[in-house]
């Protein structure tokens, strides 16, 4: 039988979640060491662990189906694959920073200076839609420190907490585009590895609305159902259970994460009490 070949990276800040997502999607694979690839136990998936640089390259060309790598990579090398999803972790921006004392006011700053990069080709493309004529230099790694040894005027480099501009004296200027970890596919699967990948994604998704929601109970006066219910939407619609005490209820319904604390203050100040918030193993839509 077919295995979907699935790129991750073999060491690196999306190595453990890109395994913890698996994980979660049930898939069982042999742990201990790392080594270049290995198979699910109860999936048909087989798992190349690779740099992230090569993954766009390997599945353009299909050494691997589908891969698991930061958007800034995919935008970086430009190779001819789909991105299918947005994973929701190892968000990052990537953006111009030049030394704290610098004079800046717009980007024309950056005419007829030097950029130090690990990733020319996007810069390339920010400074010719913003017609800026400027010099990039590409090197491999510790960017940071280019400005500090004369290298470089100004950097373009992956932003997270902004701590590593902090201590090397520079400031972030232009957020130039966002990143976080993607799945990307072979342009063309054949019909088994798609279906393989069907089955996946519906995985993943239900793995991802789990994590950006959660089940909610609460007991509330009968009178004020109506509204609270306007407020819990839920799947459908909240569920509403009467309570032994008379004239109250029990209500149980979804709520997404980033809306929590806001719905709770309107639950309060609609009379509900006794509310739980309960993490969701697995959401099926
Ligand atoms: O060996 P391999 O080539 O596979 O790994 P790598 O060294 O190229 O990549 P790795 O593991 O460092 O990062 C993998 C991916 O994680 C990146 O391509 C991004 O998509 C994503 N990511 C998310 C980050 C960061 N956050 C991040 N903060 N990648 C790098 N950084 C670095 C950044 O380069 C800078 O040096 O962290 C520093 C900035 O962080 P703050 O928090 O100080 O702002
Ligand atoms: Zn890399």
């Amino acid at each position: 039988m077919n295995k979907l070949k699935i790129a991750i990276q073999k060491s690196g800040r999306l190595s453990e979640k890109s395994l913890q997502l698996l994980k979660e999607c049930g898939i069982k694979f042999p742990n201990g060491e790392r080594k270049l690839k290995t198979e699910a136990e109860n999936f048909p998936l087989e798992i190349l662990f690779l740099r992230d640089d090569d993954i766009p390259q390997y599945v353009e060309q299909g050494v691997a189906d589908i891969g698991i790598l930061g958007e800034n990579e995919v935008l970086e090398k430009n190779k001819a694959v789909i991105t299918i999803k947005k994973l929701g972790f190892a968000k990052c921006r990537l953006s111009l920073a030049v030394p704290r004392e610098a004079d800046y006011h717009n980007a024309s700053y950056f005419n007829n200076k030097k950029v130090a990069t690990s990733y020319p080709q996007i810069l390339r493309d920010y400074f010719n839609s913003e017609n800026i004529n400027a010099e990039i230099e590409e090197i491999g790694g510790s960017v940071e420190i280019a400005p500090g040894i004369g290298l470089a005027d100004g950097i373009f480099d992956i932003v997270s907490t902004g701590s590593t501009l902090l201590m090397n004296g520079l400031k972030e200027v232009e957020l130039v585009t966002t990143s976080e970890a993607v799945l990307i596919c072979n342009k063309n699967l054949m019909t088994e590895k798609k279906e393989i990948l069907e089955k996946l994604l519906f995985r993943i998704k239900a793995v991802k609305n789990s994590s950006e929601n959660k089940y909610i109970l609460l007991n509330a006066p009968n009178t004020s159902i109506n509204e609270i219910s306007r407020v819990l939407p839920g799947m459908k619609s909240p569920t509403i259970l009467p309570l032994a005490e008379k004239g109250w209820s029990s209500i149980h319904s979804v709520i997404k994460e980033d809306q929590f604390w806001e719905i709770i203050d309107q639950l309060k100040e609609l009379g509900a009490e006794g509310i739980l918030i309960v993490p969701i193993e697995k959401m099926i839509l």
